[in-house]
């Protein structure tokens, strides 16, 4: 009977990859930064996704969900917090009001896909966090490495043929890699004077 082994070998998906990029910013590296490969679905689910608010940071710092996700945010101090966006070009415009200690507040991502949103709080300035909206399981956050300037993300368990990783930065704008040779390169900023050099490669 060749019929069974026919249909096991139909239905193994293709070999996983990862995907790895250097970052290289030629001033100060950007305070919000995500990666991440377009159009990966898992089959494991992710755990509820949480922001935390203690010790005056909101943490993390940058998180990726799935359109229409909710975030639960999380007051973990013992003084009232807030969480709001104000952004023209993703059409988000959001207040979650005073958020008590202890409390639990919903946020709702319900805008477009591919965009990033920063969120403050009204009451300390200092705090930031953003959010992604992503059509996509696939994501990292870009992490300091030995290099002062220099940050790198890994993106594991992407298909093999994965062809294009993009590059989020809050400072210094987006760029998509092409990686359809399993390597490729790309810069943010003015074209005549970028202000990072991204690599990425794909492996087995
Ligand atoms: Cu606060």
């Amino acid at each position: 009977m060749r019929l069974p082994c026919l249909l096991l070998l139909s239905a193994a998906p293709l070999a996983a990859a990862t995907v790895e990029g250097v970052i290289t910013y030629q001033r100060a590296p950007s305070a919000g930064a995500l990666a991440w490969v377009p159009g990966v679905t898992r089959a494991a689910a992710s755990a509820a996704p949480v922001i935390d608010q203690k010790d005056k940071v909101f943490t993390p710092a940058v998180l990726a969900v799935r359109p229409g996700a909710t975030i639960t945010l999380r007051n973990s101090d013992s003084i009232q917090h807030n969480a709001y966006a104000s952004d023209k070009a993703a059409e988000v415009t959001l207040d979650t009001g005073l958020n008590a200690p202890a409390s639990e507040t919903p946020i709702k991502v319900d805008w477009t896909a591919g965009k990033v949103v920063r969120f403050g709080c009204k009451i300390h300035p200092s705090m930031q966090v953003w959010i992604a909206a992503l059509d996509t399981d696939a994501w990292a956050v870009p992490v300091a490495a030995e290099a002062e300037k220099t940050v790198r993300f890994t993106i594991a368990d992407v298909p093999a043929d994965a062809a294009r990783v993009a590059v989020w930065t809050s400072k210094y704008g987006q760029v998509e890699i092409d990686l359809a040779s399993g390597t490729g390169s790309g810069q943010l900023g003015p074209a005549d004077k970028p202000a990072a050099t991204i690599t990425a490669t794909r492996r087995p």
